[in-house]
C-alpha cells in the first residue's frame, strides 16, 4: 500500500513510517517540525540526540535500500495537503501530526487556542482533501484514551449501546476528557464521525493510550535513526520520565497520591497497530475505533515497578498534583479490536525497563534540570 504520515518526524511518527516501509509499504512522510519548535520555546529537547528528517530518511535508504518520500509543510496550510495528497496518491493516511501534550495546551489561553487551532484546523483538512480527492483513502487518526476520561462505568471501544426511556441507539461513547490538548481529540473524534456519515469516508481512530519505550527493531539499527525521548515536565510521559528520574537520582515525581489510573502500550505496539490498521481498513463510511493500549496502571504502581527495577536506591515523592484529575477512581477499558486483528502484545516487563536504563545512562548530560519539575497548573486561569 501506498502510505501517508503525518508528523513523521515525531516520537511515534517515525518510528511508525520505518516500520510501515519495512514491512513493504511505499511510504512517505510529512511533517512541519513544530515539534522541534515547542523544544526551543521550552527550552528543551530529546534525552537521545536525534537527527534531522532528511538525514534520517537518508539513513534508512542506507540502511534498507528504500526511498521514503519526505514533505515539509502545515497541515494548517489547505493547499500544501491537497498537493501532498495529489502528488503521493496515498492508499493510506496515518495522522500523527497534531500538538500532543496536555501541559502545553493548559500553559495559558494563546497555548489552548494554538492547541485547539492546530489539531482540530490541521484534521479537517486532511478530511477534506480525502473527500474530495479520493474518499476511497482510509483515515488512520490517532486519538487518545484521555478522550473518556475516567468515567465510573466500563468504556468501550468507541461506541456504546444506550437505552433511555424505554428506546435504544448506538451513541459514540460518551467523552470527559482532562485538557484542552485531550479535548481537541474529542473534537476530532466526533468531525470524523461526520465524515463518515456524509462523505462515505473511512476511518479508524485509534483512542492510545500513554506509550512507553524508544526503541524499535528498526530505530536500532543504525543510530541516525533514533527517534526522539521526552523528559520534561510539559512532553515527557510518566514512565519514560520515571525510568530516567531514577536514573539521575532525582525522586519519582508522583503526581498526588498517585491513585490516578492509565492504559499504557510499548512504542513497539504502537507501531504494529498501526500497520494492522492499515493492512485492515475500515469499510466506506464506517468510523471504526479502536482502543490502542494493553494494560493498566495506576501511576503508584508505575513508580513502584521503576523503584523495584532500578539496581539502586530510588525516593518517591508525591507533590501536589498540578492537573485537574481523579485522584481515585473506577477504570475498566475494553481493548479487543486490535488483538482480534492479531496484535500481540509486549505486555511490561522488567527486561523493558532494564533496557532504557543504559540509553538514559548515556545521554544524562543533555538533561536541562529546570524543566523536570511541573510547572503549568490547570487551575491557574482561575487566580
Ligand atoms: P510528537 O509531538 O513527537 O509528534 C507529532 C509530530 O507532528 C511532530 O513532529 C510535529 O512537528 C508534527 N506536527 C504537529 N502539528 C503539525 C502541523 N500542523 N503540520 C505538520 N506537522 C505537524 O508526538 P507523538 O508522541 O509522536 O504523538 C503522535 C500522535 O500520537 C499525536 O497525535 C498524539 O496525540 C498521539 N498520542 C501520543 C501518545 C504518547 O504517549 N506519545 C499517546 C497517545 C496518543
Ligand atoms: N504523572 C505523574 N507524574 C509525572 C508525569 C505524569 O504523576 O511526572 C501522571 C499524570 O498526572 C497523569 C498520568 O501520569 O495522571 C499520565 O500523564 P502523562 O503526562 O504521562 O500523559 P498524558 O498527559 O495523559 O498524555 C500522554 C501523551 C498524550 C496522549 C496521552 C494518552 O502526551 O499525547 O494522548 O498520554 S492518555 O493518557 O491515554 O490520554
Amino acid at each position: 500500500m501506498r502510505v501517508l504520515v503525518l508528523g513523521g518526524d515525531g516520537y511515534l511518527g517515525w518510528p511508525t513510517a520505518l516500520h510501515l516501509s519495512d514491512c513493504g509499504h511505499e511510504t512517505a512522510v510529512l511533517d512541519n517540525f513544530a515539534r522541534r519548535k515547542y523544544d526551543e520555546e521550552l527550552g528543551s529537547g530529546s534525552l537521545v540526540p536525534i537527527e534531522d528528517l532528511e538525514v534520517r530518511v537518508q539513513a534508512w535508504k542506507e540502511v534498507s535500500g528504500k526511498e521514503m518520500p519526505l514533505y515539509v509543510g502545515d497541515l494548517l496550510d489547505a493547499d500544501f495537503v491537497y498537493r501532498v495528497v495529489r502528488e503521493f496518491r496515498p492508499d493510506t493516511i496515518v495522522h500523527f501530526a497534531e500538538q500532543r501534550a496536555a501541559p502545553y495546551s493548559m500553559i495559558d489561553r494563546e497555548h489552548a487556542v494554538y492547541t485547539q487551532h492546530n489539531n482540530v484546523i490541521g484534521n479537517l483538512n486532511v478530511m477534506y482533501a480525502i473527500a474530495e480527492i479520493n474518499p476511497e483513502i482510509h483515515l488512520v487518526k490517532l486519538g487518545t484514551m484521555g478522550e473518556y476520561g475516567t468515567p465510573n462505568i466500563d468504556i468501550e471501544e468507541g461506541w456504546i449501546e444506550i437505552e433511555h426511556n424505554g428506546r435504544k441507539d448506538r451513541m459514540l461513547y460518551p467523552k470527559k476528557p482532562g485538557s484542552f490538548y485531550h479535548l481537541s481529540k474529542v473534537h476530532d473524534s466526533h468531525n470524523i464521525e461526520f465524515g463518515c456519515r456524509i462523505w462515505g469516508m473511512r476511518a479508524t481512530d485509534l483512542n492510545q493510550g500513554v506509550v512507553y519505550g524508544q526503541t524499535t527493531a528498526q530505530t536500532a539499527r543504525d543510530s541516525r535513526l533514533a527517534t526522539r525521548l521526552d523528559y520534561d515536565a510539559v512532553f515527557g510521559t510518566v514512565l519514560n520520565r520515571f525510568i530516567i528520574q531514577a536514573v539521575l537520582g532525582q525522586p519519582l515525581t508522583v503526581y498526588g497520591k498517585g491513585g490516578q489510573t492509565r492504559g499504557m502500550l510499548d512504542i513497539r505496539d504502537t507501531v504494529e497497530c498501526i500497520r494492522l490498521a492499515v493492512e485492515n481498513p475500515a469499510d466506506r463510511g464506517e468510523f471504526r475505533v479502536f482502543n490502542q493500549m494493553t494494560e493498566s496502571f495506576s501511576v503508584q504502581q508505575v513508580a513502584e515497578l521503576v523503584a523495584e527495577t532500578f539496581p539502586g536506591p530510588v525516593q518517591i515523592d508525591h507533590l501536589e498534583n498540578p492537573r485537574w484529575e481523579l485522584a481515585e477512581h473506577y477504570y475498566n477499558v475494553k481493548h479487543t479490536g486490535l488483538v482480534e486483528l492479531g496484535l500481540k502484545p509486549h505486555l511490561l516487563s522488567d527486561t523493558l525497563i532494564e533496557s532504557l536504563f543504559p540509553i538514559v545512562e548515556e545521554n544524562k548530560h543533555r538533561v536541562n534540570m529546570e524543566n523536570m519539575l511541573p510547572k503549568v497548573k490547570w487551575a491557574s486561569a482561575k487566580n
